[in-house]
C-alpha cells in the first residue's frame, strides 16, 4: 500500500532471503507462526504480496527434527502466507550458515580476515544449499517474473537461477559491506562468488564505495569492462547501484509519540526507572549504545572510550551514564564467547572504578528488549553512540533519529558504518580513536539545544524521505529500467 509502482509493467515479484518473514515455533506437535517485524520483512512484505509473488527462504527449523507430515503441515500453512520453505538439515545449517556464511563471508566482508575459517566442507555445503534455494525459486517462478535475492548467504543464487530460467529479471541486494579487492582476493573461492552475483541484472549496495569495490573485483578477477555503473558481459549487461536502506520511519516516530504521551502510571517499569534517574539530578545525562553481540560492532573500543572520557573529564562522573544494550548472538561460538567475556570484564572494571552507591557508570543489558522498551531508550537518551569498526549500514542510528520527537539529541557515528554517508550533521568519529570518541562525547553533551534541534531536524528530514518503502520501490523501479536496458542491448 505504501509502494507506488505501476504494476501493469511487471509480472510477479518473488523475494528470496535466508530466512522467511515468518518465525515458526515448535511446541511438541504444534506449530505457531508469527510474522517477523524486522526492517527487511516490513519493506519486502508490501512488495511481494502486492506483486503476486512468493517469498522463498529457510523455515528456521532443522528438517531432521521433523516428521514428513510435520513438514507438509508447515508447508501448507506457509503456502497460505505465500511463503515457500527451503528445508535444511542441522548439518546443512551448520556448514552453510554457521560455517561459510558466518565464519567465512561475514569476517571477510567486514575486514576481519584473522577470523576466517578456510574450510572446503563449508564451501561445498554453501554451493549445495544455494542450489536448493535456486531450485525452489525455479519451481515457483515463470519466465517474465522478477526475483529479488537478498544478502551474503545467497551470493551464488542469482547465477544458479539464471542457468535454469534465463528469461527472468534478477535483482540482488547485499546488506553488508563489499570489501576492497585487496581483501576480497584473499578468498580461494573469490571468482565463483562474484560470478554468482553477476547472474543478477541489478546489484544493489548500501553505499557507492561498496559498489566501487565490487566493480574493481569484477574488473581485476574476471577482466570484464565496467563503464559508469554498467558491467558488460558477453551477452548481457549488469547494473550496479547504491540504495541506502531506510527504516519504517513512521512506525518509529509514531511509537515514540505514543510513549511520550503516556501518563506516569501507564509507563513501563523501564521508562519509570529512566525518569527516576533524571529526577534524582536534573543535570544527569544518558548515552545510548545498542547492538547485536558482534566483533564488527566495536563494543570494547566504545567502552574504553567512555572510560577515557570519565578519566579526562572527572566533572562528568556521577552525572553521565552509558546505557548499553547488547543483544545475544551466536553465543555458542568461541569468538563471540571471548568478546562477551571482554565486554563483561570492561564493564565490571569501569563500574568498579567509577561507581558510587547511587551512580552506576554503565547500565548493561545482555538481552533483547521488546520494541516499546527500545523506543523508550531511544527517546530518553541524550546521545546515541554508534561506533562499529565495520557496518554495512546500521539501522540503529536511523531509528534513534526517527524516535527523537522533540528534535533534541546528538548522534555520534563511526565513519566505518554505511549510514555515516547520510549523516553529515552527526558527529563523525574513527572508532579506533578512543580519545576522539571521548572528545565527541564531550562535544555532544555540551551542544546547545538550538544546535541539536537544527542538526536533528535536517537528519530527520533526510531519513524520513528515504524510508524502507522508498528504498524498496526505488530498487524495483531500477529493475524495470534494467529490463529495458537488457532488451535494447539484445536488439543491437
Ligand atoms: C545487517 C547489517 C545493515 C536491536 N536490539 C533490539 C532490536 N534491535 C534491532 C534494531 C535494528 C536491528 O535490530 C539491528 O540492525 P542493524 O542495521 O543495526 O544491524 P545488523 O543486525 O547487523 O544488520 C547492517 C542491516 O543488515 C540492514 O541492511 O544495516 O549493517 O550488518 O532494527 O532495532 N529490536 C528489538 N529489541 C532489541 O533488543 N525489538
Amino acid at each position: 500500500f505504501k509502494i507506488k509502482i505501476k504494476k501493469d509493467l511487471m509480472n510477479k515479484i518473488h523475494i528470496v532471503s535466508n530466512r522467511l518473514p515468518i518465525s515458526i515455533k515448535q511446541d511438541d506437535d504444534h506449530f505457531s507462526f508469527t510474522p517477523s517485524v524486522g526492517g527487511l520483512a516490513t519493506g519486502m512484505r508490501s512488495i511481494y504480496k502486492d506483486f503476486g509473488g512468493q517469498w522463498i527462504g529457510w523455515s528456521g527449523i532443522p528438517s531432521d527434527d521433523l516428521e514428513p507430515q510435520q513438514i507438509a503441515q508447515i508447508d501448507e500453512k506457509l503456502t497460505d502466507e505465500r511463503c515457500q520453505a527451503v528445508h535444511l538439515s542441522a548439518e546443512e545449517i551448520n556448514l552453510y550458515y554457521e560455517g561459510f556464511s558466518n565464519d567465512v563471508i561475514w569476517p571477510l566482508f567486514h575486514y576481519f580476515t584473522q577470523h576466517i575459517e578456510y574450510n572446503p566442507d563449508y564451501w561445498e555445503a554453501y554451493q549445495a544449499v544455494n542450489r536448493k534455494f535456486a531450485d525452489k525459486v525455479v519451481a515457483v517462478a515463470n519466465p517474465g517474473d522478477t526475483i529479488w535475492v537478498h544478502d551474503y548467504q545467497l551470493l551464488l543464487v542469482p547465477q544458479m537461477i539464471r542457468e535454469k530460467l534465463p528469461d527472468v529479471t534478477i535483482g540482488f541486494f547485499l546488506h553488508i559491506p563489499f570489501p576492497s579487492f585487496e581483501v576480497f582476493r584473499i578468498l580461494p573461492w573469490r571468482k565463483e562468488l562474484i560470478e554468482g552475483m553477476l547472474g543478477a541484472d541489478l546489484l544493489g549496495f548500501h553505499t557507492y564505495d561498496y559498489e566501487r569495490h565490487f566493480f574493481s573485483s569484477v574488473r581485476r578477477l574476471l577482466g570484464y569492462e565496467v563503464s559508469f555503473n554498467q558491467i558488460h558481459l558477453e551477452n548481457r549487461i549488469v547494473l550496479g547501484d547504491a540504495f541506502p536502506m531506510g527504516i519504517d520511519y513512521a512506525k518509529f516516530k509514531g511509537k515514540a509519540s505514543e510513549v511520550f504521551r503516556k501518563s506516569l502510571p501507564e509507563k513501563s517499569e523501564l521508562h519509570k526507572e529512566l525518569e527516576k534517574y533524571f529526577l534524582m539530578a536534573p543535570d544527569r545525562k544518558l548515552i545510548l549504545s545498542i547492538d547485536r553481540l558482534d566483533y564488527t560492532k566495536g563494543i570494547p573500543n566504545r567502552i574504553r572510550a567512555f572510560e577515557y572520557f570519565l578519566e579526562k573529564y572527572p566533572e562528568y562522573r556521577n552525572r553521565v551514564t552509558l546505557i548499553m544494550l547488547v543483544v545475544p548472538s551466536r553465543a555458542e561460538v568461541e569468538q563471540y564467547k571471548l568478546l562477551k567475556s571482554e565486554i563483561d570484564e570492561l564493564v565490571g572494571r569501569i563500574n568498579g572504578r567509577f561507581g558510587r552507591i547511587n551512580y552506576t557508570p554503565i547500565w548493561y543489558f545482555y538481552r533483547s528488549l521488546p520494541f516499546e522498551n527500545l523506543i523508550e531508550l531511544y527517546s530518553s537518551c541524550d546521545v546515541a553512540l554508534v561506533t562499529p569498526v565495520r557496518d554495512g549500514m546500521n539501522l540503529v542510528a536511523k531509528e534513534y533519529i526517527a524516535s527523537r520527537i522533540n528534535q533534541t539529541g546528538v548522534m555520534v557515528i563511526s565513519e566505518m558504518a554505511g549510514v555515516a554517508k547520510e549523516l553529515g550533521e552527526a558527529i563523525i568519529i574513527n572508532p579506533n580513536n578512543e580519545p576522539e570518541i571521548a572528545e565527541a562525547l564531550h562535544q555532544a553533551l555540551n551542544m546547545p539545544l538550538e544546535e541539536q534541534r537544527e542538526r536533528m531536524a535536517t537528519l530527520q528530514q533526510r531519513i524520513s524521505r528515504y524510508d524502507v518503502f522508498k528504498w524498496a520501490s526505488e530498487f524495483v523501479e531500477s529493475l524495470k529500467k534494467v529490463q529495458t536496458l537488457q532488451q535494447n542491448f539484445l536488439a543491437k
